[in-house]
Order: structure tokens, then C-alpha cells, then sequence
């Protein structure tokens, strides 16, 4: 029903009604596009905003990417129709509008290609589509091959959806010079100052074909008729109408009439895209069908070259061979890729939340560290000389904050050294720290250690007089906004995320040879530390913050919301929990918090506002931050169960966020295990039906911390000024595991097993015992053998 592929390229799901939301996703340099088993797409593109070129049947709102995305019979999709036309007999692929159910069917999501293969009443026919690296448009090839023994005629109609372009202007035509579809719209806009930025959008929706087609259709309602989408009037003749759209939805659909012997395919090629005019489209269409190189190869069979070699080159650090084939194959494949996107992409914004911007280049770290240092020296560049971090990187001229980016929230500064320690232990590229930034306004400039020092000073002073850090509108909890508007409330969260910032910024002071500075952090962290334990312990845990009337919330008392995964975590990583609380905290998330598909973020979930937290609490109970497992706050968690060595904790919660291996969970999660979701459905005690239910939202920064789980904590491998620090904490259950570790230049491959007669873990490098478990003078260039021995479980 559902596997990876041989090679493992792709991953393959038989089925359109098993997972019918299943999907997977394509980027490039300008644009992403999200694809689902049945046909359904959504695709947007950057100018520099995202916009679209495949619409919905009526206006949209203009948003950011949202979970749980509904689709319904008219969503955009890429659809073929297919009439036999000696019968009569219509299907379509993939699944979708027709909904006929295939002899065969194959979906299958790759890194650079995502296919469809149906097989229905002998005709074999197969969709694929990837993308060129630079520009916004989807190349798509369909095949079409006879499987039947006599001859069959055939009419293949490719369906691509243009939808509602714009209330001020579209319309749609067959451009007869061009031989494609093209339909026009003007993006709406009220002021004239905008005119001057609209006048240059890709306003303009393209399909061209790389032969002509023996008719068309650009009006969606002539073509649907009376038959309406599923079963189109169009398709009763033989042949489309040739018709266009004038201030009606247009709709791009082609018809090729086809006899096929037995055996017998025919192939097509298309692109669908957005374009300015149609000069622009000419040009597309002579670089990409208009002519061969000397290897016979023209734009289009080049452009799918190099975006697979592009989508190759975010490969992560490491290839692992474990007990856990499943495991193997997420984290070999799908993990890095998404990391990859997150950090290539910014998530299709032009204003990233900062600590988004930071968390998705710590990831991007492990794949192209010289592009997360850009990154967070960008971000430090628009730091304010106070310390204090604005709320969204601008990373464009023409940018600016939006949406949430105009909530205050005070956690920014907390990320930068947690961020840049990955980049340092991956690099050892302390140089960065002596790199010269200006502040915002350009009028002072500093070092990015002085720059991490005044974000450091900034979490210090914003604090009230118990020495617990103020919330404002939101921390990390982005709808957590009505705890201290009125600018008492604090964040327990963020209180103890400071400790484990200025740990964590203490280290990297001592190691660059500032042992003062180094000092003077430990000690905040743990006086830090010590206030956390005294404001916010529970008694079985710790609590989520204090509210501008001074109530203490996320504690026994309350009735919802009782206790909240993140200051358990962090708390364990800033060193607050001392043996006795971290086993009453761990005792308390297992209990109240661990479900099959996950540690929830807070439970039981709000089931009506309250007033003195936020709009957290009016989200539906279980979805999003109001108690689903948020596999963000999952992966800090987990993290910080590694951080204090608790391995088989951590594994299985790890575990948990991936889809599978059963096919029963898988079903329930609704998702293929080809990216980790910013959710899984959570409230698992109130509402058990929908737990588990995927968001299908692979914008998160789970990505990069599941990553980091995996190199420090499950095997242990991370970077340190020495070498490499080998320490793995594999699950008490696997008597072994190989891994392959990429690291500064250098291949490292590492052995892991457990032996008879081991008490303690035993490092040998190429034979020779290592005392402290260091890889020492990691030559770039060169290959290293590890056996790590560990002492079998009992
Ligand atoms: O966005 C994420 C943020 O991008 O929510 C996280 C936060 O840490 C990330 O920075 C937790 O709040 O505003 C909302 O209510 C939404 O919940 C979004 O903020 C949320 C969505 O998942 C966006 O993808």
C-alpha cells in the first residue's frame, strides 16, 4: 500500500482513498508548490510577495500557510481526462475530478519529482511534474500507453486550473501565435502608489504544450456545462470548443485526439506557469521546447537536470543504518530535504519571524553553513543598539513586517546563541564572532559577540522585579497574547529559556577565550535558575507564566491548560530541574501529556477562551498551539531529554513524529512520512477521535531540531573546538547502528554496537582507544574509522 521505492528516491503510497490527503511538495528559488494524491495543488510564487497563478473558484484571502487546508471538487489541481472514444468511457488522473476508481494506481512523491501512475480499463497513464531551479513555473510530462490487446482511440485532455484571477480584470484565450493558452488579470489594488509596483506582476497564467493541441477550452463554465467538473459537457463532443473567457474564470484544458496500437504510448510535455506578457511566454517557450543541444537535449530536459542536482546539493551530514529501516529512510531522505527548503526559501516570505529566520538556518547549518552565516549576520544587522531583536527579518528592499511581525513578542534574543552554537560546533568557525555588524539605523556598529552580549543584556532587563521575563504579546507561543499586554505578565517559559541562552552563550565565550564574559553568564543562568524554581515550580511541574494580574497559570489548579510541555523541556535543558523535579516533570508529561502520535504542547486543551492567556485558548482544542502535538515544542522536549541522557524517553517520543511504521498510524495521520508536520492533531483525552490527524503543514522548525536530536543527543555526534564528540545514547533496545557523519571536510564513518563485558562506552579511532570519546585534527579530505562499544542494557 505504501513504501519507499527501490532506490528509495521516492515514496510511494497505491492508493487515492487510503490517505486521500497525502501529499508532497516541490520549491525552487522562486516559488513552492504543494500536491496531494489526488490532484489538488497549491502553488505559490514570489514577486516578492507570494502570489498565485492557479486560483481558487472564488476570491481568496491573502494569508500565511495554514494547516489542515480543506480541498474541495473545485480546489486547484492538474487533472487529465481521458475519453475512449469509441465507448464513451471517461476517466481521469490522478484521481481526481472523475473519481473512477483505477485497476492500478501508483502516487509517488520524490525529491525532484513527484508522479502519478493510473491504470484504468487497459490505458496506462502517468503524470509527473518537477520544476526548473530559478523560475516560477511547473513542467510537467504526461504518458499515455495502451495496454490493451486491440487499438484504442483515444482523446487525453490535460486540465490545468487557472480559477478566479482577479476582480478587476481576466479573462482567457488560445494565443494561436504562441499555440498555448493564456489568460490575463490585473492583481487588484485601491492606491495608485501601488500601480507602480502592479504594472510589473506576473499577472499572466500560462499553459503551453510542446505541440499544438487539436482543440481547447479556456472557459471553465463552457467547459464543465451542465455535467459540472466530474463529468464535463465538453467531453460529450468530439471535440472542445475553442472557446475563451472574457471577464470570466478561465480555465486552461487542452485536447489531443490519439489512436494507440497495443503497446503503443505517445508522450507530452507542458508548462504551467505565471508570466508577465507574452513576449515573456515566447521566451519560455523557445528556451524550453525550441530547439536541441549537441546531447539532443532541449530547456526542458535541461531544466529537470539541474534542479534535481539542486535539490541534491541539500543532502544532510549524515547517512544512517539503524534497527529502525523507517527511521532510516525519513532521516536519510526526507528530513535534510526539509530542512533544506526552510532554509533556500525562508518559507516563501519576505519578513520572517526571527526566530524562525535564526531556527531555520541553524538548520541549514548541517547543509550550507556559509549561508546560515549570511543569515544570522542579516539578522543581527537589523538588531536594535538596545539588544532587542525585531520581530521579523526583512530580507527583501521592498519588505515589511506583516502579520504576526506586528505583535510584539519578546523571546527573539533567547535564539541567537542557541542557534549559533549548531553553526559553531558544525564549523568551528569561531571567526564569526569577531565579524563587524552595524546595528539598526546604521549608526553603531559592533562585533556579533558584542552584538549576542546586548541581546543577552536586553533578556536581563526585560524583566520585573522577581527577575521573571515579561511576555508582552507573545513569546514563542505566538498566540499566547493576552498574558501580559498590559506589561506585567512574564513568560515561564522564557525565563528558563534565558538560563539555557546564557549557558549556552557561556560556552561559546569560554571557548573563544573570554573566560570574564563566560563567568558572568553561568552566574545568570543560575541565578536565573534559581528565581525559576521559586516563582514557577508546581510541585509536579514547572508553570507556563504569571498573568498581568499576578495569576499563576499552566499549574494544578487550573482546570485547562494545567500543565504545558515547553517550560518542562527547557527546563531540563537550562539545568533549573534538579533529579527530584525531572523525574516529577517527566512522571507528569507521560502522564498528562504523552499520546501515541506524540507529547502534546499543553494539556487538556482550552475548551473556551480565556481571557488573561489569549487567542491561544480560541483555537479548536487539539489543533495548532492549543494542545496538539506541536512537534516544535515535541523536539524541544526531546532535545532536553537527551540533554540529561534520557535515551529511551527521548527515542520513543522521536519516534512518534514521524509517521509509522504501521499502516494504522499512518492512516490515522493521514500523512506519508516524506516531511515532519508542524502538527499532529493533539487533545487526545478529549477528543480521541481526530487524534493524530496530520496538519499537513511542512513549514516548521521541528525540522532542524529533530536533526539536532539526532547529531547530539540519539548518536552523538557533534562538533566541538577538539573534533568530534562521540557520545551516542542509542535506545536501550538497539544493540547497534551505523553512521556515516559528513564533518568539517572529513568522512567519519562510525560503528556503534554493544558488547559483552562493556561497562562504559568505548571510543576507538582507526583501532586506537580515544579516553574522552574525541575524534581529534578532523582533516578535511580525509576518511576516519569509529567503533564505538557500549555496555548492553539490563
Ligand atoms: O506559526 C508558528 C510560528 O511561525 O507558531 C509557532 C511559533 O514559534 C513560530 O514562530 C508557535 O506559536 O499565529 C498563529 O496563531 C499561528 O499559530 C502561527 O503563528 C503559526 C503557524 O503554524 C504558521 O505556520
Amino acid at each position: 500500500m505504501l513504501k519507499p521505492s527501490e532506490d528509495q528516491e521516492f515514496y510511494e503510497l497505491a492508493s487515492p482513498t487510503l490517505l486521500p490527503k497525502a501529499s508532497g511538495f516541490l520549491w525552487n528559488e522562486s516559488m513552492m508548490i504543494h500536491v496531494n494524491c489526488r490532484g489538488y495543488t497549491v502553488a505559490q510564487f514570489m514577486q516578492p510577495e507570494p502570489a498565485k497563478y492557479s486560483h481558487a473558484p472564488n476570491l481568496e484571502a491573502k494569508t500565511f500557510m495554514q494547516p489542515e487546508q480543506p480541498y474541495y471538487a473545485h480546489h486547484p489541481g492538474r487533472f487529465v481526462y481521458v475519453k475512449d472514444e469509441e465507448t464513451g468511457e471517461i476517466f481521469s488522473a490522478p484521481y481526481e475530478p472523475v473519481r473512477v476508481p483505477a485497476d492500478q494506481y501508483t502516487f509517488a512523491v520524490g525529491k525532484s519529482r513527484v508522479a502519478w501512475k493510473v491504470e484504468f480499463g487497459g490505458i496506462a497513464l502517468e503524470m509527473s511534474l518537477t520544476l526548473p531551479k530559478e523560475e516560477p513555473m511547473e513542467l510537467w510530462r504526461i504518458r499515455v500507453k495502451n495496454l490493451s490487446p486491440a487499438k484504442r482511440k483515444l482523446s487525453i485532455y490535460p486540465y490545468f486550473t487557472v480559477g478566479y484571477m482577479s476582480w478587476m480584470n481576466q479573462s482567457g484565450e488560445y494565443n494561436e501565435a504562441l499555440q498555448s493558452i493564456v489568460c490575463s488579470s490585473v492583481t487588484p489594488y485601491q492606491k495608485y502608489q501601488d500601480y507602480d509596483k502592479i504594472k510589473h506582476f506576473r499577472d499572466k497564467t500560462f499553459l503551453i504544450p510542446d505541440r499544438p493541441a487539436a482543440s481547447w477550452e479556456v472557459n471553465q463554465e463552457a467547459f464543465e456545462g451542465e455535467g459540472g467538473i466530474m463529468r464535463p459537457s465538453a467531453l460529450d463532443r468530439e471535440e472542445l470548443a475553442r472557446g475563451d473567457a472574457r471577464y470570466e474564470t478561465p480555465v486552461a484544458v487542452l485536447q489531443y485526439r490519439i489512436a494507440l496500437e497495443p503497446g503503443q504510448e505517445e508522450a507530452y510535455r507542458f508548462i504551467f506557469g505565471p508570466a508577465r506578457d507574452e513576449e515573456q511566454i515566447a521566451g519560455i517557450k523557445a528556451g524550453y521546447f525550441g530547439g536541441t543541444n549537441a546531447g539532443g537535449d532541449d530547456g526542458f530536459v535541461l531544466a529537470e537536470r539541474e534542479y534535481d542536482s539542486y535539490i541534491r546539493e541539500g543532502g544532510g551530514c549524515m547517512e544512517i543504518a539503524t534497527p529502525d529501516p523507517e527511521l532510516d529512510n525519513f532521516v536519510n531522505h526526507w528530513l535534510p530535504r526539509q530542512m533544506y527548503y526552510h532554509g533556500q526559501t525562508n518559507r516563501l516570505t519576505t519578513d520572517p519571524q526571527t526566530r524562525n529566520y535564526l531556527q531555520d538556518n541553524m538548520g541549514m547549518s548541517y547543509i550550507k553553513p556559509q549561508t546560515a552565516r549570511e543569515a544570522f549576520l542579516t539578522a543581527l544587522s537589523q538588531q536594535e543598539p538596545s539588544g532587542a531583536m525585531p520581530d521579523g527579518i526583512i530580507l527583501h528592499p521592498e519588505a515589511e513586517l506583516k502579520y504576526i511581525n506586528q505583535v510584539p513578542h519578546t523571546d527573539h534574543c533567547v535564539w541567537l546563541p542557541i542557534c549559533l552554537s549548531t553553526y559553531l560546533d558544525e564549523t568551528n568557525d569561531y571567526s564569526l564572532l569577531e565579524e563587524q555588524v552595524p546595528y539598526a539605523g546604521g549608526q553603531e556598529a559592533g562585533s556579533v559577540f558584542e552584538h549576542v552580549h546586548r541581546a543577552m543584556q536586553w533578556l536581563i532587563r526585560d524583566r520585573d522585579e522577581r527577575g521573571l521575563n515579561y511576555i508582552n504579546q507573545g513569546d514563542w507561543c505566538d498566540p499566547m497574547n493576552m498574558v501580559g499586554y498590559q506589561g506585567k505578565g512574564v513568560s515561564g517559559w522564557l525565563t528558563i529559556a534565558t538560563a539555557y541562552a546564557f549557558n549556552v552563550w557561556a560556552d561559546i565565550c569560554e571557548r573563544s577565550g573570554q573566560a570574564g564574559a563566560a563567568e558572568e553568564y553561568r552566574l545568570a543562568a543560575q541565578a536565573t535558575n534559581e528565581v525559576v524554581n521559586e516563582y514557577l515550580w508546581d510541585g509536579e511541574w514547572y508553570a507556563r507564566g504569571i498573568t498581568d494580574a499576578g495569576v499563576v497559570f499552566g499549574v494544578s489548579a487550573d482546570r485547562e491548560g494545567r500543565i504545558f510541555i515547553n517550560p518542562q523541556g527547557w527546563s531540563l535543558l537550562s539545568g533549573a530541574a534538579d533529579g527530584e523535579k525531572r523525574e516529577k516533570l517527566m512522571q507528569a508529561v507521560r502522564e498528562q501529556l504523552e499520546t501515541p502520535y506524540g507529547v502534546e504542547k499543553l494539556a487538556p486543551s482550552y475548551t473556551a477562551m480565556r481571557e488573561d492567556v489569549g487567542r491561544v485558548t480560541q483555537k479548536h482544542p487539539g489543533s495548532a498551539e492549543n494542545g496538539a502535538v506541536y512537534n516544535h515544542a515535541a523536539a524541544f522536549y526531546i532535545y532536553g531529554l537527551y540533554s540529561v541522557g534520557e535515551k529511551d524517553d527521548a527515542y520513543r517520543l522521536l519516534r512518534k513524529m514521524i509517521p509509522g511504521p504501521d499502516l494504522d498510524d499512518i492512516v490515522r495521520r493521514g500523512q506519508l512520512p516524506v516531511f515532519v508536520p508542524n502538527y499532529y492533531r493533539g487533545a487526545y483525552r478529549q477528543f480521541p477521535r481526530t487524534a493524530g490527524r496530520s496538519s499537513h503543514l511542512f513549514n516548521t522548525g521541528t525540522a532542524p531540531w529533530i536533526y539536532r536530536c539526532l547529531i547530539d543527543g540519539l548518536f552523538g555526534l557533534q562538533g566541538c573546538p577538539e573534533g568530534l564528540r562521540i557520545r551516542p545514547q542509542l535506545p536501550s533496545h538497539w544493540n547497534e547502528a551505523k553512521v556515516t557523519r559528513d564533518f568539517r571536510g572529513a568522512k567519519i564513518r562510525i560503528e556503534m554496537t554493544r558488547e559483552a563485558g562493556v561497562r562504559e562506552a568505548e571510543v576507538y579511532a582507526d583501532g586506537a582507544p580515544m579516553a574522552d570519546g574525541i575524534l581529534r585534527d578532523v582533516r578535511p579530505g580525509a576518511e576516519y574509522r569509529v567503533l564505538v562499544k557500549l555496555p548492553f542494557v539490563n
